[in-house]
């Protein structure tokens, strides 16, 4: 049978750990973890509270200091488990309490957890000076305590959150049973789907950003499942007698393509994380609120993955994506996109910054003709509402302007939505927040758009999105046709430019130019 430490009790070996590193006694003895017992309001507490045993008393009688820290900041770690684990390491002696109070909680005919009023049961089974005086103080012993500890066996052992307060303890042997059969079956559905989904970014996406998310994940069902007890999931497994084992759907093995194989996976994920959360309830709190945690990262997981998928698709033969502004333009805008686009370039963004809206609306208007002619997708800059209005295929938007959140509200569920990026803190955040392209630079110095001097991410930054990023991506600012390589050697296969092109007197010669490159 599994035996899992309540948190209160896993504080106060910490706590304990604590105390006695700040003692000056040479040999480790039980006082700290009677005193760390003492400190919380915990079972343990009011035990020995009731037989007039209290804080001050026992930091008194073992000459204890008690470290401002174990007062002053209460234990809030994220690794409780962890750290209490290390303070069992560095001192045998609690590990021999714990010990007895295992002992003492295998009497138990149901799965419990212990407390730390079975941590107190140890400490007095043992033949230390803190057990003999806690006897002749406020004669307590072990066997004192079997009664109201037998009582406690059978009912949470911690204070319940208020988000928990339907929390039940299964009523009977056999309910607790099918509810761990019900999470075990549930982990191992959510197991095998992240591994699919992980198999997938690894060897058919490639994405290593996207695959440290799902490695969180997976860490997380492992956290919460320490949570339920591993060994109790796995003595309530009965796989032979699982009705489920022997159904299987049509549905089951109908997976068309690899998208499709990949949305059935992360359905699983989602499915199995729900149940797992809601019958945890019955178990755990912290485990139901990682297993809902979970849920919401398979839904951005989910999200992010088909928004990548599908933006690599729509912008498979883009390399070459020309942003135009009227002002850098050596004989206007109109002849720079049509030169430009009977060349090849196949991407453009209309960026003007001093057009009234009337000159953008009609400026954009003859655009949309030219770029839907030649088969290309038109991007506008910063104005959802004008990408709207002129049919555009999308539109792009700066650190400073509209979230993707609200940008996606007006522009719909079609429409190409880029971001820029000046680090990968950003590039990691665009990719997470929805966007289906981002840009990644300024990549060199540039007089086209003002930066600080601290914005110049270089080709550093485009090494690090090459490494982990792919959604599609275009490197930006400064490139030009001699410098063009070095941005594909740092891992870039996309690039944005501007005035290369549009200040050039042949715009399409230097588009010609520029795209050869790419197919060196
Ligand atoms: N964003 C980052 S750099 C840049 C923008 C809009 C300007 C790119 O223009 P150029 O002329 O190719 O440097």
């Amino acid at each position: 049978m599994h035996h899992l430490l309540t948190a209160g009790a896993q504080r106060a070996l910490i706590q304990a750990e604590r105390i006695a590193s700040g003692s000056a006694e040479s040999e480790p003895t039980l006082a700290p973890l009677l005193a760390a017992l003492a400190l919380e309001e915990s079972r343990a507490a009011e035990i020995m509270l009731a037989h007039q045993i209290d804080l001050a008393l026992i930091l008194r009688e073992f000459q204890l200091p008690l470290p401002q820290e174990a007062t002053d900041s209460p234990i809030e770690t994220p690794d409780l488990p962890l750290e209490m684990s290390q303070a069992l390491q560095q001192f045998p002696a609690f590990r021999e309490v714990l010990n007895h109070a295992l002992q003492q909680a295998s009497h138990a005919d149901i799965p419990t957890e212990i407390g730390s009023e079975h941590l107190l049961w140890g400490l007095l089974a043992t033949s230390g000076k803190e057990s003999e005086w806690l006897q002749k103080e406020g004669s307590l012993s072990a066997e004192k305590l079997n009664d109201s500890i037998n009582v406690v066996f059978r009912q949470t052992a911690e204070p319940i959150g208020v988000d928990f307060a339907l929390r039940t303890v299964p009523a009977t042997v056999g309910d607790q049973t099918n509810t761990l059969r019900t999470i075990d079956a549930a982990a191992n559905r959510l197991r095998e789907g992240l591994r699919v989904i992980e198999d997938f970014l690894r060897f058919s996406l490639d994405d290593a950003h996207l695959m440290s998310l799902l490695k969180t994940t997976r860490h997380q069902l492992t956290d919460a499942l320490r949570f339920i007890g591993t060994d109790s999931l796995i003595s309530s497994r009965d796989t032979l007698n699982d009705v489920g084992t022997s159904i299987s759907t049509t549905s089951e093995f109908d997976r068309s393509s690899l998208e499709h194989l990949l949305q059935a996976n992360l359905k699983r994920v989602q499915e199995a994380a729900r149940t797992l959360e809601e019958f945890s309830k019955l178990i755990s709190p912290e485990a139901a609120s990682l297993f809902k945690q979970m849920r919401y990262v398979s839904y951005t997981l989910e999200k992010t993955i088909l928004t990548c998928i599908a933006s690599q698709r729509r912008l498979q033969d883009s390399h070459l994506y020309l942003l135009v502004s009227e002002s850098l333009c050596h004989h206007g805008a109109g002849p720079a996109i049509r030169e430009s686009l009977a060349a090849g370039v196949n991407l453009i963004q209309i960026r003007e910054k001093t057009m009234t809206d009337r000159q953008l609306l009609e400026h954009g208007k003859r655009v949309r003709e030219w770029t839907r002619a030649a088969g290309a997708t038109l991007i506008m800059n910063d104005r959802p509402d004008l990408a709207v209005a002129i049919d555009a295929d999308g539109v792009h938007v700066g650190q400073d302007e509209l979230p993707v959140r609200e940008v996606r509200q007006i522009v719909g569920p079609g429409r190409l939505i880029g971001v820029s990026t000046h680090n990968i803190e950003q590039a990691r955040q665009a990719v997470l927040d929805g966007a289906d392209y981002i840009g990644v630079g300024p990549t060199f110095p540039t007089s086209t758009k003002n930066f600080a001097e601290h914005e110049y991410a270089g080709l550093d930054f485009v090494k690090q999105v090459a490494a982990e990023i792919t959604l599609p991506w275009f490197a930006i600012g400064g490139i030009q046709a001699d410098n063009l390589q070095q941005v594909l050697e740092a891992g870039a296969t996309r690039v944005a430019v501007s005035s290369v092109i549009c200040s050039h007197a042949h715009p399409g010669q230097i588009t010609r130019e520029l795209l050869e490159q790419f197919s060196n």
